[in-house]
Protein backbone atom coordinates (compact mmCIF):
# COMPACT_ATOMS: atom_id res chain seq x y z
CA UNK A 1 0.00 0.00 0.00
CA UNK A 2 0.88 3.62 -0.75
CA UNK A 3 1.42 6.68 1.40
CA UNK A 4 1.34 9.74 -0.93
CA UNK A 5 2.25 12.98 0.00
CA UNK A 6 3.06 16.00 -1.74
CA UNK A 7 6.77 16.79 -1.18
CA UNK A 8 8.10 19.88 0.33
CA UNK A 9 10.85 19.91 -1.93
CA UNK A 10 11.41 18.29 -5.71
CA UNK A 11 9.57 19.64 -8.64
CA UNK A 12 7.87 22.06 -6.39
CA UNK A 13 11.27 24.09 -5.79
CA UNK A 14 12.80 23.15 -9.29
CA UNK A 15 9.86 24.88 -10.48
CA UNK A 16 10.64 28.35 -8.65
CA UNK A 17 13.95 27.68 -9.18
CA UNK A 18 14.07 27.38 -13.19
CA UNK A 19 11.66 30.68 -13.75
CA UNK A 20 15.04 33.12 -13.88
CA UNK A 21 17.26 30.45 -16.15
CA UNK A 22 13.61 29.99 -18.27
CA UNK A 23 13.87 33.65 -19.43
CA UNK A 24 17.55 33.39 -19.69
CA UNK A 25 18.12 30.29 -21.92
CA UNK A 26 15.04 30.83 -24.20
CA UNK A 27 17.31 34.06 -25.20
CA UNK A 28 21.15 32.38 -25.02
CA UNK A 29 20.85 29.11 -26.03
CA UNK A 30 18.01 27.43 -27.39
CA UNK A 31 19.16 24.05 -29.00
CA UNK A 32 19.52 22.16 -26.38
CA UNK A 33 18.75 23.39 -23.14
CA UNK A 34 16.79 21.09 -20.70
CA UNK A 35 16.10 23.82 -17.87
CA UNK A 36 14.01 25.16 -21.00
CA UNK A 37 12.17 22.14 -21.90
CA UNK A 38 12.04 20.14 -19.01
CA UNK A 39 8.67 21.96 -17.06
CA UNK A 40 6.89 19.52 -15.23
CA UNK A 41 3.42 20.52 -14.62
CA UNK A 42 2.69 18.59 -11.97
CA UNK A 43 4.93 16.22 -9.89
CA UNK A 44 7.22 16.30 -6.45
CA UNK A 45 4.50 13.80 -4.84
CA UNK A 46 6.04 10.78 -3.53
CA UNK A 47 5.22 7.44 -2.27
CA UNK A 48 6.24 4.92 0.11
CA UNK A 49 5.65 0.82 -0.29
CA UNK A 50 5.32 -1.93 2.43
CA UNK A 51 9.34 -2.32 2.72
CA UNK A 52 9.61 2.00 3.26
CA UNK A 53 11.13 2.36 0.01
CA UNK A 54 10.08 5.99 -1.08
CA UNK A 55 9.51 7.10 -4.44
CA UNK A 56 8.91 10.22 -6.36
CA UNK A 57 7.05 11.05 -9.28
CA UNK A 58 8.35 12.18 -12.10
CA UNK A 59 5.98 13.48 -14.52
CA UNK A 60 6.39 13.38 -18.54
CA UNK A 61 8.48 15.36 -20.25
CA UNK A 62 11.10 16.13 -22.76
CA UNK A 63 15.04 16.48 -22.61
CA UNK A 64 18.18 16.49 -23.79
CA UNK A 65 19.63 13.42 -23.32
CA UNK A 66 23.79 12.54 -23.76
CA UNK A 67 26.85 15.03 -23.42
CA UNK A 68 26.81 18.36 -24.86
CA UNK A 69 29.53 19.28 -27.26
CA UNK A 70 32.09 20.81 -25.05
CA UNK A 71 31.81 18.90 -22.30
CA UNK A 72 34.94 16.36 -21.55
CA UNK A 73 33.03 13.22 -22.42
CA UNK A 74 32.96 10.00 -24.88
CA UNK A 75 31.72 9.64 -27.90
CA UNK A 76 29.42 7.02 -26.75
CA UNK A 77 28.06 9.70 -25.01
CA UNK A 78 27.10 12.13 -28.21
CA UNK A 79 25.31 13.29 -29.72
CA UNK A 80 23.21 15.09 -27.35
CA UNK A 81 19.63 14.19 -28.56
CA UNK A 82 16.03 15.07 -27.74
CA UNK A 83 14.10 12.60 -25.70
CA UNK A 84 10.47 12.68 -24.97
CA UNK A 85 9.73 10.41 -21.93
CA UNK A 86 5.58 10.11 -22.38
CA UNK A 87 4.30 8.94 -18.99
CA UNK A 88 4.98 9.53 -15.78
CA UNK A 89 6.55 7.27 -13.34
CA UNK A 90 7.92 6.90 -10.01
CA UNK A 91 11.65 6.60 -9.66
CA UNK A 92 13.54 5.62 -6.16
CA UNK A 93 14.56 8.49 -4.13
CA UNK A 94 17.70 6.37 -3.14
CA UNK A 95 19.48 3.70 -4.24
CA UNK A 96 18.00 0.07 -2.69
CA UNK A 97 19.37 -0.54 0.39
CA UNK A 98 20.96 -3.71 2.05
CA UNK A 99 18.01 -3.69 4.03
CA UNK A 100 15.13 -3.61 1.51
CA UNK A 101 17.16 -5.58 -0.23
CA UNK A 102 16.86 -8.60 2.22
CA UNK A 103 13.14 -7.61 2.86
CA UNK A 104 12.38 -9.31 -0.87
CA UNK A 105 15.31 -12.28 -0.46
CA UNK A 106 14.58 -14.18 2.66
CA UNK A 107 17.17 -12.12 4.50
CA UNK A 108 20.17 -13.05 1.92
CA UNK A 109 22.55 -10.08 1.54
CA UNK A 110 25.13 -10.37 -0.85
CA UNK A 111 26.87 -7.01 -0.43
CA UNK A 112 30.48 -6.50 0.38
CA UNK A 113 29.69 -3.02 2.87
CA UNK A 114 27.60 -4.95 5.11
CA UNK A 115 25.34 -2.18 6.87
CA UNK A 116 21.25 -1.94 6.36
CA UNK A 117 21.40 1.52 5.84
CA UNK A 118 23.94 1.50 2.59
CA UNK A 119 23.23 0.69 -0.69
CA UNK A 120 23.50 -3.28 -1.53
CA UNK A 121 25.91 -3.96 -3.68
CA UNK A 122 27.77 -7.17 -5.65
CA UNK A 123 24.33 -7.29 -7.01
CA UNK A 124 24.50 -8.18 -11.09
CA UNK A 125 21.48 -7.42 -13.50
CA UNK A 126 20.14 -10.72 -13.69
CA UNK A 127 20.15 -10.79 -9.39
CA UNK A 128 17.91 -7.79 -9.72
CA UNK A 129 15.48 -8.91 -12.34
CA UNK A 130 14.78 -11.58 -9.67
CA UNK A 131 14.26 -9.14 -6.98
CA UNK A 132 12.29 -7.32 -9.16
CA UNK A 133 9.96 -10.52 -9.64
CA UNK A 134 9.64 -11.27 -6.07
CA UNK A 135 8.85 -7.23 -5.12
CA UNK A 136 5.83 -7.45 -7.95
CA UNK A 137 4.99 -11.04 -6.08
CA UNK A 138 5.17 -9.41 -2.57
CA UNK A 139 3.50 -5.96 -3.78
CA UNK A 140 0.40 -6.79 -5.33
CA UNK A 141 -1.75 -4.47 -7.69
CA UNK A 142 2.27 -2.55 -8.26
CA UNK A 143 4.82 -3.04 -10.57
CA UNK A 144 8.35 -2.15 -10.60
CA UNK A 145 11.46 -2.51 -12.97
CA UNK A 146 14.78 -0.65 -13.55
CA UNK A 147 14.26 2.56 -15.40
CA UNK A 148 15.04 2.74 -19.07
CA UNK A 149 18.48 4.45 -19.52
CA UNK A 150 16.59 7.59 -20.39
CA UNK A 151 14.24 7.88 -17.36
CA UNK A 152 17.74 7.12 -15.35
CA UNK A 153 19.52 10.18 -17.04
CA UNK A 154 16.11 12.53 -16.78
CA UNK A 155 15.60 12.47 -13.49
CA UNK A 156 19.50 12.59 -12.67
CA UNK A 157 19.50 15.72 -14.65
CA UNK A 158 16.50 17.65 -12.93
CA UNK A 159 16.53 19.88 -16.32
CA UNK A 160 20.09 20.45 -15.89
CA UNK A 161 22.33 20.75 -18.85
CA UNK A 162 25.80 20.82 -17.24
CA UNK A 163 28.18 17.67 -16.63
CA UNK A 164 26.62 17.77 -12.97
CA UNK A 165 22.55 18.23 -11.83
CA UNK A 166 24.23 20.92 -9.56
CA UNK A 167 26.65 22.53 -12.75
CA UNK A 168 29.46 21.92 -14.77
CA UNK A 169 32.25 22.20 -11.74
CA UNK A 170 35.26 21.21 -13.79
CA UNK A 171 37.67 21.40 -10.95
CA UNK A 172 35.34 19.19 -9.04
CA UNK A 173 35.21 21.40 -5.92
CA UNK A 174 31.34 20.64 -5.23
CA UNK A 175 31.32 16.80 -5.91
CA UNK A 176 32.10 15.85 -2.66
CA UNK A 177 28.68 17.48 -1.19
CA UNK A 178 26.83 15.76 -3.80
CA UNK A 179 28.55 12.25 -4.58
CA UNK A 180 30.41 9.53 -2.76
CA UNK A 181 33.25 9.26 -5.09
CA UNK A 182 37.11 7.88 -4.88
CA UNK A 183 38.07 11.78 -3.59
CA UNK A 184 36.00 11.43 -0.54
CA UNK A 185 34.67 7.64 -0.46
CA UNK A 186 37.25 6.08 1.62
CA UNK A 187 37.30 3.42 -0.58
CA UNK A 188 33.59 2.13 0.32
CA UNK A 189 29.77 2.60 -0.42
CA UNK A 190 27.93 5.00 2.84
CA UNK A 191 24.42 5.05 3.81
CA UNK A 192 22.04 6.17 1.05
CA UNK A 193 20.48 9.84 1.13
CA UNK A 194 23.76 11.29 3.25
CA UNK A 195 24.88 14.14 0.92
CA UNK A 196 22.63 16.44 -1.13
CA UNK A 197 20.19 15.72 -3.32
CA UNK A 198 19.59 17.14 -7.30
CA UNK A 199 16.79 19.74 -7.34
CA UNK A 200 14.20 16.76 -7.96
CA UNK A 201 15.39 15.02 -4.63
CA UNK A 202 16.81 12.28 -5.74
CA UNK A 203 20.02 11.00 -3.70
CA UNK A 204 23.02 9.41 -5.13
CA UNK A 205 22.38 9.80 -8.85
CA UNK A 206 26.22 11.03 -8.78
CA UNK A 207 28.26 7.96 -6.56
CA UNK A 208 28.03 6.09 -4.30
CA UNK A 209 27.11 2.49 -6.02
CA UNK A 210 26.57 2.59 -10.02
CA UNK A 211 23.58 1.93 -10.85
CA UNK A 212 22.36 -0.87 -13.66
CA UNK A 213 19.86 0.11 -15.88
CA UNK A 214 17.20 -1.66 -18.51
CA UNK A 215 18.50 -1.26 -21.49
CA UNK A 216 21.00 -3.04 -23.22
CA UNK A 217 24.25 -1.51 -24.95
CA UNK A 218 25.03 -0.13 -28.00
CA UNK A 219 27.81 3.04 -29.00
CA UNK A 220 25.85 3.98 -31.77
CA UNK A 221 22.14 3.83 -30.04
CA UNK A 222 22.08 7.70 -29.66
CA UNK A 223 22.30 8.20 -33.35
CA UNK A 224 19.48 5.76 -34.16
CA UNK A 225 17.15 5.25 -31.45
CA UNK A 226 13.84 6.66 -31.18
CA UNK A 227 13.14 9.96 -29.79
CA UNK A 228 10.23 9.12 -27.70
CA UNK A 229 10.53 6.65 -24.76
CA UNK A 230 14.03 5.01 -26.33
CA UNK A 231 14.36 1.32 -24.63
CA UNK A 232 17.91 0.85 -26.08
CA UNK A 233 18.85 -1.63 -28.39
CA UNK A 234 16.44 -5.14 -28.95
CA UNK A 235 19.68 -7.00 -29.18
CA UNK A 236 22.87 -7.30 -27.27
CA UNK A 237 24.20 -9.11 -24.38
CA UNK A 238 25.81 -5.82 -22.26
CA UNK A 239 23.28 -4.21 -19.62
CA UNK A 240 23.97 -0.27 -19.34
CA UNK A 241 25.35 1.15 -15.79
CA UNK A 242 25.22 4.69 -15.27
CA UNK A 243 26.34 7.42 -12.36
CA UNK A 244 29.78 6.24 -11.55
CA UNK A 245 30.04 5.26 -7.90
CA UNK A 246 32.79 5.36 -4.77
CA UNK A 247 35.55 4.00 -6.48
CA UNK A 248 35.69 6.04 -9.92
CA UNK A 249 36.91 9.89 -10.37
CA UNK A 250 34.39 12.51 -10.73
CA UNK A 251 34.46 11.59 -14.80
CA UNK A 252 32.62 8.87 -14.47
CA UNK A 253 29.62 10.13 -12.14
CA UNK A 254 28.85 12.59 -14.68
CA UNK A 255 24.84 12.78 -15.40
CA UNK A 256 25.91 11.71 -18.97
CA UNK A 257 28.72 8.65 -18.37
CA UNK A 258 27.90 5.58 -19.66
CA UNK A 259 29.10 2.06 -19.05
CA UNK A 260 28.53 -1.64 -20.01
CA UNK A 261 29.00 -5.00 -18.45
CA UNK A 262 27.79 -8.56 -19.08
CA UNK A 263 24.27 -9.37 -16.92
CA UNK A 264 25.85 -11.35 -14.58
CA UNK A 265 28.77 -9.26 -13.66
CA UNK A 266 28.84 -8.08 -9.79
CA UNK A 267 31.01 -5.56 -8.18
CA UNK A 268 30.85 -4.22 -4.48
CA UNK A 269 30.20 -0.65 -6.02
CA UNK A 270 27.34 -2.06 -8.44
CA UNK A 271 23.73 -1.77 -6.94
CA UNK A 272 20.36 -0.03 -8.75
CA UNK A 273 17.34 2.20 -7.87
CA UNK A 274 14.33 1.31 -9.37
CA UNK A 275 11.05 2.27 -10.97
CA UNK A 276 7.24 1.86 -9.96
CA UNK A 277 4.81 1.82 -12.83
CA UNK A 278 1.91 4.49 -13.00
CA UNK A 279 -0.59 2.50 -14.93
CA UNK A 280 -3.29 5.20 -14.86
CA UNK A 281 -0.49 7.78 -17.05
CA UNK A 282 -3.47 10.68 -16.35
CA UNK A 283 -2.71 10.15 -13.17
CA1 LIG B 1 24.48 6.04 -7.47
Amino acid sequence: MFDTKESSRGFCSFQLLIIPSLLLSSALCPATDNSALASPDRGGETSINSIGMEFIRVPAGTFFMGAGEDEEGSSKEKPRHRVSISHPFYLGRYEVTQEQWMAVMGGVNPSNFLSLDRPVDEVSWNDIQLFIERLNKKEQGQLYRLPTEAEWEYAARAGSDTAYAYGDDPEGVQLGQYAWYELNSGKQSHPVGSLRPNGWGFYDMHGNVTEWVQDRYDKDYYSKGPEENPKGPATGRKRVVRGGSWINQAYSCRSAFRGYYSPDYTDSDFGFRIVRIIEDASR
